[in-house]
This record gives structure tokens, C-alpha cells and sequence, in this order.
């Protein structure tokens, strides 16, 4: 059954060292994803530690790990119908040249780690990730005029 969810993203080095940032950031906001959360963040070691728990034995894990220290990065909290789904579909598979077109990976990128942008990629992984980069003050529930449109039946 159709929900709705917020789901964490990072804008990584690579979007802000091109000028993508707005791109991105259109991208989401076009779909109808309302931003109830946005900063800069300066990650660390440890909490890419935490967050890339999963890679940790990959021979890249050093590498990405410098690529996401590079300069900070814009950390989201999205929000929509299905939204940690749905943001995955917008953003591409991981290896961008593997990824459909249409897809922001696709589109403006072509190689990993180096491919734009971070996104949960399952409910319970959405909501550590934003507790992991966002405390509770920051997060923020507003009413758009657009909301009847997009998360409603548009009448
Ligand atoms: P995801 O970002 O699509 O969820 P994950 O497997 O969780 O993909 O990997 C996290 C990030 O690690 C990727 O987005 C990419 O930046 C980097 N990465 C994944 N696989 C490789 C690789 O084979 N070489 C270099 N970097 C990689
Ligand atoms: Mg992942």
C-alpha cells in the first residue's frame, strides 16, 4: 500500500564541484517531493564509517571515503508518496553507466564513486540515515499550496 515516507539524501563532492546542485535539487522538487530537511554537512571518517557499514571490505572503501570528505555535502530529507522508492527510480542505478536514461546518474554522470547523489534504499535504513544526519529541530512539517496537486487528488 501506497505511503508516505521521507528518505535521506546526499548531495555528494562531485555535485557541487560541477554546479549541479540546482539540477538535482529541481530534479526532486519537479517530482513533487517536498524538502523538509536541507543543510550542509562536513562528513568524517567515522560517520562514513557508519554510513558505508556495508562496504567496508571493498577495495574502493578508502577511496569513496576521500571522494565524500572532499568538500561538505548537502545533506535532504525528502518527503512524498513512496518516497524512498521513488527517489531511488529518479536518482539511477549505482554505476551510472548502467543506470536509465532519464535518470540524474545517467544524465550528468558516468562513473562511481562519483555519481552525484546518495538515497536510502529501504525504509528501515531511511529513518537511521536521517537520525544519522539530522537532528529532530531540523526536520520540518509545512503545508504547500501545491500539496492538494501532488499529494492529494488535485481537485
Ligand atoms: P548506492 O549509492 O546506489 O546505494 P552502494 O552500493 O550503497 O550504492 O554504494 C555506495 C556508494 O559507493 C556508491 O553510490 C558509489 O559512490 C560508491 N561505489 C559503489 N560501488 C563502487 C565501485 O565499484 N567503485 C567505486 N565506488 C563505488
Ligand atoms: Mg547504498
Amino acid at each position: 500500500m501506497a505511503d508516505i515516507q521521507r528518505t535521506l539524501i546526499l548531495l555528494k563532492p562531485d555535485a557541487l564541484q560541477r554546479d549541479l546542485l540546482g539540477e538535482v535539487v529541481h530534479r526532486f522538487e519537479r517530482k513533487g517531493l517536498k524538502i523538509v530537511g536541507m543543510k550542509l554537512i562536513r562528513l568524517t571518517d567515522d560517520l562514513l564509517n557508519e554510513h558505508y557499514a556495508h562496504l567496508a571490505d571493498r577495495p574502493f572503501f578508502g577511496d569513496l571515503k576521500q571522494f565524500m570528505m572532499q568538500t561538505p555535502v548537502v545533506g535532504m530529507v525528502l518527503e512524498g508518496w513512496d518516497a524512498i522508492a521513488e527517489v531511488r527510480k529518479i536518482v539511477g542505478s549505482t554505476n551510472p553507466r548502467e543506470a536509465d536514461a532519464g535518470t540524474i546518474r545517467a544524465d550528468l554522470s558516468m562513473n562511481t564513486p562519483s555519481n552525484l547523489v546518495h538515497a536510502s534504499d529501504a525504509p528501515e535504513n531511511a529513518s537511521k540515515e536521517i537520525d544519522r544526519f539530522f537532528n529532530q529541530d531540523e526536520l520540518f512539517t509545512y503545508e504547500k499550496i501545491s500539496d492538494r496537486y501532488v499529494f492529494g487528488q488535485g481537485v
